[in-house]
């Protein structure tokens, strides 16, 4: 028996990353273009996109941008299209696209919360729905879900944000139970607290030049003592996305540096 390390390799692979013009989706499609891939992102935009495929060239990525919002879908539909006419019929697509609203549930407007299920949850389903029927002709498909740990835990004011995350965890389960027998992964990453522009306000130094309490909390309460990177998110994403992982579906991989496992440290 021997191990064929080119299992790793997405030499060849059209990977269409949503959302990823900066943030964890700009560190996957990087990983993912390191191992050979082709990367296509979205973003809703121009000045996003223009900027993406800027940050993608200083990387040398030659990336493939278009403006969507993951929420409509006829623009999902038609985008797919457009993908598989220009760059190729996508092999692996990262439903990377979110936004998080934090705001108390009694304080919350019906439309917000609506607002945060459609990015977080409708959208990945309109977008999986877009790609499966091309892998289904391929004979194979990669779909990576970017849960959270809100996909297993709440706190104050994110009500919106873990309902579609927590669904998402389960939709991620659907699509392994319903396409699985036609050689699609359908996998879920769940991220644990990670420095970007979505949390940056959850790092912001106080007026006092303290950190933020909430920073303090997350340090105290992950084992690995740090808020994770983006680039934490590639080797997993890279799994995932690989020939590597053929037999992993359904599953939730949780890139947390431990937090889920952990009581926290006694103040
Ligand atoms: P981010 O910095 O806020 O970036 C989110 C990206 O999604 C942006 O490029 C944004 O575009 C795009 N986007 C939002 N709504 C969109 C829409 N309707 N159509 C197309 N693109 C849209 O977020 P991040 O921290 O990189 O997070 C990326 C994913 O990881 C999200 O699903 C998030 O929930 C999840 N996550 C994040 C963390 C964390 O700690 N950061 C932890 C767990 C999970 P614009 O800039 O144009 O708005
Ligand atoms: C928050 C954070 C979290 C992280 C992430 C944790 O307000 O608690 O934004 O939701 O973004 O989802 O996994």
């Amino acid at each position: 028996m021997s191990f064929d390390m080119n299992k790793f390799s997405l030499q060849g692979k059209v990977a269409w990353i949503t959302g990823a013009s900066y943030g964890i989706g700009f560190a996957i499609a990087t990983a993912f273009s390191a191992a050979g891939a082709r990367i296509v992102f979205n973003d809703i935009t121009p000045a996003h996109v223009e900027r993406g495929l800027a940050s993608y060239r200083e990387q040398g990525i030659d990336a493939t941008g278009y403006v969507c919002d993951v929420t409509d879908e006829a623009a999902v539909q038609a985008l797919v299209k457009r993908i598989e006419a220009e760059v190729g019929t996508i092999d692996i697509l990262v439903n990377n696209a979110g936004i998080i609203k934090r705001i108390p549930m009694l304080d919350m407007s019906a439309e917000d919360f609506r607002k945060v299920v459609d990015v977080d949850l409708n959208a990945p389903f309109i977008c999986a729905k877009a790609v499966i029927p091309g892998m289904m002709k391929k004979g194979h498909g990669k779909i990576i879900n970017i849960c959270s740990m809100m996909s297993e835990l709440g706190r104050e004011t994110v009500s919106a944000y873990a309902a579609a995350k927590g669904g998402l965890k389960m939709l991620t389960r659907n699509i392994c139970s319903e396409y699985g027998e036609y050689n699609i992964q359908c996998n879920g990453i769940g991220p644990g607290y990670i420095a970007t522009p979505q949390t940056a306000p959850l790092r912001e130094r106080q007026p006092d030049g303290s950190r933020h309490p909430f920073d303090q909390f997350i340090v105290a309460k992950t084992p690995a003592a740090r808020w994770g990177t983006p680039e934490d998110l590639m080797g997993p994403a890279l799994f995932l996305a690989s020939d590597a992982s053929d037999f992993v579906n359904g599953h939730v991989l949780y890139v947390d540096g431990g937090i889920l496992a952990y009581i926290g440290k006694q103040p």
